[in-house]
């Protein structure tokens, strides 16, 4: 399925360290299909519905406090497996566990500043958009490089 949708935020670290381009690149020059995009800084409230299945977790108030410390840039990008291919461009939770290549392993050191998010299954991403995204907010267009991306 080529429609296949994914949440991917690049974290507060991320936007203050200047690699909004480089992620964006990564997936861009992937094949993927860029369907939405914006800088928010949604608040506490909004964070913990995020990670809501982390809450009891011992960091969880440090992920909080860190996710709300600046702003988030929250996109939605779409094609075939993305959800699972963006969670290799992203690399493992754990920076230090990630292949050099991988977004994390080229730009991070510590779990509490992996400078990205991707969602983990196509029900969590759905559930992860309709959080971060009104309908208005998402474009709708055919790629121009389409058809030289898949057969
Ligand atoms: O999906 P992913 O971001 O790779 O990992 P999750 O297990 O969903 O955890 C979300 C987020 O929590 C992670 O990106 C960093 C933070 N975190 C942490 O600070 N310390 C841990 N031991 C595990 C996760
Ligand atoms: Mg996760």
């Amino acid at each position: 399925l080529t429609t296949e949708r994914t949440f991917i935020a690049i974290k507060p670290d991320g936007v203050q360290r200047g690699l909004i381009g480089p992620i964006i690149t990564r997936f861009e020059q992937r094949g993927f299909k860029l369907i939405a995009i914006k800088l928010v800084t949604p608040g506490k409230e909004h964070l913990e519905k995020h990670y809501a299945d982390l809450a009891g977790k011992p960091f969880f108030p440090g992920l909080i406090e860190y996710m709300n410390s600046g702003p988030i840039c929250a996109m939605i990008w779409e094609g075939r497996e993305v959800v699972k291919t963006g969670r290799i461009l992203l690399g493992a939770t754990n920076p230090l566990a990630s292949a050099p290549g991988t977004i994390r392993g080229d730009y991070a050191i510590d779990v509490g500043r992996n400078v990205c998010h991707g969602s983990d299954a196509v029900e969590s991403a759905e559930k992860e958009i309709a959080l971060w995204f009104q309908e208005s907010e998402i474009t709708s267009y055919k790629a121009s490089q389409f058809d030289w991306v898949y057969e």
